[in-house]
């Protein structure tokens, strides 16, 4: 350590979501090579696809950004495609990438992994020291697979490799289809649609008394090439903002960035989820990353990507 990007390849992988395109962009001020691989060049799930892939292609770096991913009900729905794939996903890149000695491999997983009854703000140490949310109980086992393996290929064979654990995450390339989408982007679809048609009310699922930690994709696409280059241990690490708001504060912030008063009305035949949600990200803080943009100017930068790509 440190380790230096200069002139090394790296693979993001799921370059086409929201994380790993601002990945992308992030390595774009670096001087290296980023590669990439639609769905339509390899299946992430098809192990043989991937080995053959990563024989051919043989980055030096991995950030493993591929995972299925989705709001409350679509893990809650759909718990198969979120167990599985995330399972296949991440087996099949970290052994492909033993087998073609990848020097470095940065893992993400979330904050899910975490008991639904933890202390706040919640440390590194509290994983798997309590029953998970069962909301996202699948998603949560198959990303703490995906750590407990990485840390294994750590231990058995040696490999540099880390893991890091983001909070809830927006901003440019969010999915906002309202059945499988994040609260955030679900918010912000809900009050530019009742602007545009002129709705009193936007419908929030929920109480809105849970809690949550949000962090801008570009921020969290920098923190992840600062611990690519400087971190290297064991241990995997919490990347939060700190920011943490109600979902019913969070509602009444993106009412303003969208510029529209509307009452809201809480369905609670929807879960609440976990009810909060906040990382202890000093382990990061100590190593000397800063930053985050304020949530107000974060959710702006995102309904403006909302807006020029005409979702609707
Ligand atoms: O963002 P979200 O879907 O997921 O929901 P989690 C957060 C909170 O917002 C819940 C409420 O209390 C929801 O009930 N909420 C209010 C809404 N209105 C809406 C809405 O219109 N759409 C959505 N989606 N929620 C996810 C996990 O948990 O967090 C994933 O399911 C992952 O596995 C991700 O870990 C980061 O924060 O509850």
């Amino acid at each position: 350590m440190p380790y230096d990007l200069t002139g090394k390849r790296i693979w993001v992988a799921g370059h086409r979501g929201m994380v790993g395109s601002a990945v992308v962009r992030r390595l774009a001020s670096e001087r290296c090579e980023v590669i990439t691989a639609g769905r339509d060049v390899v299946d992430l799930v098809d192990q043989a696809a991937v080995r053959a892939w990563m024989a051919a292609n043989r980055p030096d770096a991995i950030v493993l950004a591929a995972a299925k991913v989705g709001g409350i009900k679509a893990n809650n729905d759909f718990p198969v495609d979120f167990l599985y794939q995330n399972l296949m996903i991440e087996a099949n890149i970290l052994q492909a990438a033993h087998e073609a000695d990848v020097e470095r491999v940065l893992f993400l997983g979330s904050s899910c992994i975490y008991p639904k009854l933890t202390p706040q703000p919640i440390p590194e140490e509290a994983l798997l020291t309590g029953p998970l949310e069962p909301t996202n109980e699948r998603y949560a086992i198959a990303k703490i697979a995906g750590i407990k393996l990485t840390q294994a290929y750590r231990t058995q064979y040696g490999r540099d490799w880390i893991s890091a654990m983001p909070t809830n995450l927006y901003g440019p390339g969010d999915n906002y289809d309202l059945n499988s989408s994040h609260v955030l982007p679900a918010l912000l679809r809900k009050f530019h649609e009742a602007k545009v048609s002129g709705s009193k009310e936007v419908v929030v699922w929920g109480t809105g008394s849970p809690r949550r930690e949000f962090l801008h994709c570009d921020d969290l696409a920098d923190a992840l090439v600062f611990l690519l280059k400087a971190y290297s241990g064991y241990k995997h690490i919490n990347v939060g903002s700190g920011i943490e708001v109600t979902i019913r504060e969070l509602a009444e912030t993106i009412a303003e960035v969208v510029g529209y008063d509307a009452k809201l009305t809480f369905d609670t035949t929807k879960p609440d989820g976990t009810p909060r949600k906040l990382m202890d990200s000093r382990l990061l803080q100590a190593m000397g990353w800063r930053g985050g943009r304020q949530l107000k100017d974060g959710i702006s930068n995102a309904y403006a990507d909302f807006l020029s790509r005409k979702v609707l």
